[in-house]
């Protein structure tokens, strides 16, 4: 007899071969541990956080065929053979012509701005990102947000909440003239926004009018792996492409990348800038020397390069990604399910809780997201990320905060690193932590540093 059979779940393509052993903490200890980290769980020890979803990047499990990489490194000062695997690793699935290899994000960031940003310019971007618009600043440029409104709802559900908003570029270009436009920045897939992904279409778009008013195009390509995968699910004519496929296409609407490697590219360290333009790379070997180190190691051991060559052929692979994202998916049904609100749809790389809903008591100035990350890993030992007013940072010309529609706390998965029985853990805190919302109080920030605040503020409770 035919039996209809139900359909199967996905599991992780892989089995663990290696463990490391969690520390499960009392109440009182997590009170002490967060008292001395000023509420910032940016300050905790990772000795004293049970399951730590801080943030993906550098944090990923490699692959034996990684580790076996490591043996390889070539870790001569010059012309590392690791080098040269990266290098052809890039140019094949990314596409570009020339490889300026970094330490991490930054480093590319940091090399990108100085060069094509003169003081006085502006930089189109979709949504902010918190270094990036700190290096664009640091050259002298301003950063104009581009992105489509709905990125600034998190309760909306378009499918690419990534994308570019046309009519805000042209008003840009109209308002200040293309030759003050060095080249717009496109985050595939959107951190701040909830790692929300970019269509093709859109990529192609604004490609095309960026041609026409002769401005460059570079890709913050950190977790383009991911936007991929979304375009394949979500955007009609690429059900049946390659992940690789899809991520080529991407690149070839840009004339360069920045690329943190500590997140998709499966690696606890490094970085690039990719570029197609001989004159901006010639400038940027030039300048990676001052900065980073030698233009074959740009601040990386070769083994380092190596593992990450490797991470870049394994982060295309459709199991991989598919169990990546189903991952975040699975923490995401369950937490709409409960009633958490969070940031739909779910995106790429972490489950975005809005903290202006969960705690709307709590006033901005008070830093709702702060106050509920630090209520989190009081509950539960869970470490997670604040994405909202301490992230935004202050206006530097007014020197008052920026006050970003989205005040968010970011459950952020490691590739590769947690069980499904940790995403269970994690949902029942969240929702121990939501049912006694209205008694939680406030932040006030005692102390301030001058870059990236989030990174080393202190707080302490409101009386
Ligand atoms: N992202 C994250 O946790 C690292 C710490 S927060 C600054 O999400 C994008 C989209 C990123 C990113 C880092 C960088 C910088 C650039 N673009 O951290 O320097 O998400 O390798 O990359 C973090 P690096």
């Amino acid at each position: 007899m035919d039996v209809q059979r139900k359909k199967r779940s996905w599991a992780e393509p892989y089995k663990i071969k290696v463990v490391e052993p969690l520390k499960v903490t009392t109440r009182e200890e997590r009170q002490r541990a967060l008292t001395e980290a000023g509420y910032n769980t940016f300050l905790l020890r990772s000795e004293d956080v049970y399951i730590d979803l801080l943030t993906d990047s550098g944090t990923n499990a490699m692959s034996d065929y990684q580790w076996a990489g490591m043996m390889l490194g070539d870790e001569a000062y010059a012309g590392s053979r690791n080098f040269y695997h990266l290098e052809e690793a890039v140019q094949k699935y990314y596409g570009y012509k020339y490889l300026v290899p970094t330490h991490q994000g930054r480093g590319a960031e940091h090399i990108i701005s100085q060069i094509l940003i003169k003081p006085g310019m502006f930089v189109p971007g979709n949504m902010y990102f918190t270094t990036t618009r700190l290096h664009q600043e640091l050259a002298g440029g301003t950063f104009v947000d581009v992105i489509i409104d709905e990125a600034h709802d998190p309760a909306n559900e378009h499918p690419f909440k990534g994308n570019v908003d046309l009519n805000k570029l042209e008003a840009l270009v109209k308002r200040v003239g293309a030759d003050k436009i060095p080249y717009i920045t496109i985050g595939v897939t959107v951190n701040m926004a909830g790692g929300q992904p970019v269509s093709m279409e859109n990529l192609r778009a604004v490609r095309q009018f960026c041609q026409k008013h002769k401005i460059r195009v570079i890709l913050d390509a950190t977790r383009a792996v991911e936007n991929a995968y979304f375009i394949q699910a979500r955007e009609n004519g690429y059900q049946l492409k390659s992940i690789a496929g899809i991520l080529k296409e991407m690149c070839s609407y840009s004339d360069g990348a920045t690329m943190s490697g500590k997140k998709d590219l499966l690696v606890n360290i490094g970085g690039f800038l990719a570029l197609n333009d001989w004159d901006v790379f010639e400038e940027a070997r030039n300048m990676v020397v001052v900065y980073e180190g030698l233009h074959t190691y740009g601040g990386l051991a070769g083994r380092d390069m190596e593992a990450m060559a490797r991470g870049i052929e394994e982060s295309v692979q459709q199991d991989h990604i598919r169990a990546r994202i189903g991952q975040i998916e699975y923490v995401g049904e369950k937490l709409r399910a409960a009633g958490v609100p969070i940031v739909l749809p779910v995106g790429g790389h972490a489950i975005f809780l809005d903290a202006k809903r969960f705690l709307p008591h709590v006033k901005q100035v008070e830093f709702p997201a702060q106050t509920l990350a630090a209520e989190l890993y009081l509950e539960s030992g869970i470490r997670s990320m604040e994405r909202g007013i301490v992230s935004a940072g202050r206006n530097k010309e007014t020197g008052d905060h920026y006050y970003p529609k989205l005040e968010l706390v970011r459950l952020t998965f490691p590739r590769r690193v947690y069980t499904q029985a940790h995403c269970d853990v994690t949902v029942e805190a969240v929702e121990e932590v939501f049912d006694r919302r209205s008694s939680i109080k406030g932040l006030k920030m005692v102390y301030e540093p001058k870059y990236l605040r989030f990174f080393q503020a202190r707080f302490e409770r409101l009386a």
